[in-house]
């Protein structure tokens, strides 16, 4: 099996709360029917690729609650409960804990520190957890320990400056390659792999999804699709104009997982 072949996953549906999300630099809010369109179509994607998708409820006393990739992190065999390290959105992994009881036998949960799950990339020989401005070194250590736990290699690696998380700027394509940023790619932090470069214009279509024979991307980045498809992939453009507003991209909306 491939890291990236998923059957499952769990997203949230957006709140009307959505609209304040965090973001980084000013700017419009993104538009909560819009928002919920973007979702409902990133759902219909994944169930087209082969994923059974549990939809959860809004929580609208948590308006970045709708990327459940950030508190949680999941595997075939485990779960693990993470600390985000944006104040808002610390108790949003409370939110997820019956929801991954319910599905996995083993739930871990970070106890210090923090760590986003949009700082961890899983690769297919190692997982690479970024130090940023949400995930703190006792958490990238304390997570580093609990993956030992279910016997899995993880390298702690530091996130560029100004950087939100590790997958703003970098992303698995396929077993061997990743989409970074030209900094992400220049740093030396992907030695060992085959790295394919963003168009600068284009940096923010570099977090991408792999799900299973298809690559999701964010629409309306033509030089970042034809890098891809000219490296074999099939790429399939989804619409996260307005989720993009919030700092968000295409990984971030789901926790994603192989059932046997
Ligand atoms: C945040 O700042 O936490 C949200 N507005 C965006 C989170 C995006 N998460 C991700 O890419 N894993």
């Amino acid at each position: 099996m491939r890291v990236f072949d998923f059957n499952s996953a769990i997203v949230r549906t957006p709140g009307k709360s959505v609209v304040n999300g965090l973001r980084a630099t000013p700017g419009l809010p993104p538009v909560y029917e819009n928002v919920l369109a973007e979702h409902q179509s990133y759902i219909a994607a994944l169930r087209n690729a082969g994923v059974d998708v549990t939809v959860l409820d809004a929580l609208e006393q948590f308006p970045d609650s709708i990327f459940v990739e950030d508190p949680a992190l999941v595997f075939s065999q485990a779960a693990v409960l993470l600390r985000p390290g944006a104040p808002s959105r610390i108790a949003e992994a409370q939110e997820l804990t019956e929801t991954l009881h319910a599905r996995f036998d083993e739930v871990l949960q970070l106890s210090k520190g923090f760590a986003d799950g949009g700082d961890i990339l899983v690769t297919p020989d190692r997982i690479l957890i970024g130090l940023s401005a949400r995930t703190d070194e006792t958490g990238a250590a304390e997570l580093q320990r609990l993956l030992e736990s279910i016997g899995m290699r993880s390298r702690i690696v530091r996130v560029p400056r100004g950087t939100l998380h590790l997958k703003s700027d970098c992303s698995l394509v396929d077993e061997e390659t990743i989409l970074a940023t030209p900094e992400l790619a220049q740093s030396g932090l992907l030695e060992g792999y085959r790295v394919l470069v963003v168009p600068n214009e284009e940096r923010s279509a570099t977090n991408v999804l792999r799900i299973n024979d298809v690559l999701f991307i964010r629409e309306g980045c033509p030089h970042t699709q034809d890098v891809l498809q000219k490296h074999g992939l099939k790429v399939l453009p989804l619409p996260v104009s307005e989720i993009a507003r919030i700092d968000a991209g295409l990984s971030c909306m789901s926790l994603r997982w192989f059932v046997s």
